[in-house]
């Protein structure tokens, strides 16, 4: 095409879009993946579409699945950025060169929890918010039963729990991952193994979801619910007859992330979302939508309701090890194996 002739097409192209209702459409558009709960990535794609104009395409899913869809299209990308999910899976994507690069200018409001995330993975994640492991139990139904409250993860194995959990897959799930690399860092590996295989007997049901064994303790479909203990919080602040548990002998957390994909369409965009994802009023969206986990922003408000690390024994989780390809393989396998296929 011609210089003339380029000039001519760019100025139609402008002028339609400014007889077109909703500009915009000239900002472009945007391709979200997002791992945490619908109820709060839906408002979040709401503000950054108020906020600057880019219409935003969304999905959800959970940690590992997003992760094994980002591989899946790696030859031919059709997200854009992965926003929230839990850490690991985010730090194997940057090993396999599946996320770009990006070294936003808001780092520097950052926790260094946050930073120190983004460094592990040369600059291809960043931490956006962070929260504990542990469980909640319905105490309504305990006390119908006449079991004893449980404290530790020890007590999760005790026969009287039988056919009493639910916990998520780690295949699919991030917060399961979490929580079988919190179990092998908090007991060591045989013991842990062991630990999971007597368990297993008294899990109901292995989800997909990660927050979906809170929601059930909530109900009573379920006696006990591995989660985060923010996935707690949201329903007992709803109201549900739950008892929240931070493990006595100590848990994992993780650093919920945020990742652009590597060959991304709308590049610029992401890196527009990737930069106000990370402002205070951003991060402040999430106590609205009642999700309670730490924003990595040092000035976003931290809801009241979240659980605080200082109040838990936390481990100190090696981001670097369990975030790798080859962790993660090692140690699902087993589970699958040993732990999964077992009898009950
Ligand atoms: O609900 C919020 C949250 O717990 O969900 C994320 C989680 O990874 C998504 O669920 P999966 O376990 O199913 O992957 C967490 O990052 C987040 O805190």
């Amino acid at each position: 095409m011609t210089t003339h002739r380029r000039l001519l097409a760019t100025g139609f192209a402008l002028g339609l879009t400014a007889l077109l209702p909703g500009a915009a459409a000239a900002q472009g558009n945007l391709t979200v993946y997002c791992s945490v709960q619908e109820e709060w990535c839906r408002p979040m794609m709401q503000a950054f579409e108020r906020a600057t104009g880019v219409r935003v395409a969304m999905t959800r899913k959970s940690s590992g699945e997003t992760m094994t869809q980002i591989r899946a299209e790696a030859a031919n990308p059709r997200g854009d950025i992965w926003w929230g999910g839990t850490g690991d899976p985010h730090m194997q994507a940057a090993e396999e060169n599946l996320t770009e690069e990006y070294r936003s200018p808001r780092m520097a409001d950052l926790h260094p929890w946050a930073t120190r995330q983004a460094e592990q993975a040369r600059f291809r994640t960043i931490g956006i918010y962070a929260g504990a492991l542990g469980y909640s139990y319905n105490t309504t139904e305990l006390a119908r039963r006449r079991i004893a409250a449980p404290t530790c993860w020890a007590d999760l194995a005790k026969p009287e729990f039988r056919g009493e959990i639910q916990v998520a897959d780690p295949n699919t799930s991030g917060t399961a991952y979490t929580m079988l690399a919190t179990l092998l860092q908090v007991m060591g590996e045989e013991p842990a193994f062991t630990f999971l295989s007597a368990m297993h007997r008294n899990v109901n049901q292995y989800t997909r979801s990660g927050a979906a064994p809170a929601r059930a303790a909530a109900t009573g479909e379920t006696l006990v619910g591995i989660t985060f203990l923010h996935d707690a919080v949201t329903q007992k602040i709803a109201g549900a007859p739950v008892e929240i548990v931070a493990p006595c002998e100590g848990t994992g957390y993780e650093i919920g992330s945020m990742s652009i994909i590597r060959g991304a369409r709308n590049m610029e965009n992401a890196r527009r979302f990737y930069d106000w994802a990370l402002t205070p009023e951003a991060q402040a969206i999430a106590g609205q939508a009642n999700s309670y986990q730490l924003p990595s922003n040092r000035n976003a408000p931290i809801p009241p309701q979240a659980p605080r690390f200082e109040n838990i024994r936390l481990i100190d989780y090696d981001f670097a090890r369990w975030g790798s390809a080859a962790e993660r393989t090692r140690v699902i396998s087993p589970w699958e194996r040993e732990v999964r296929a077992g009898a009950r």
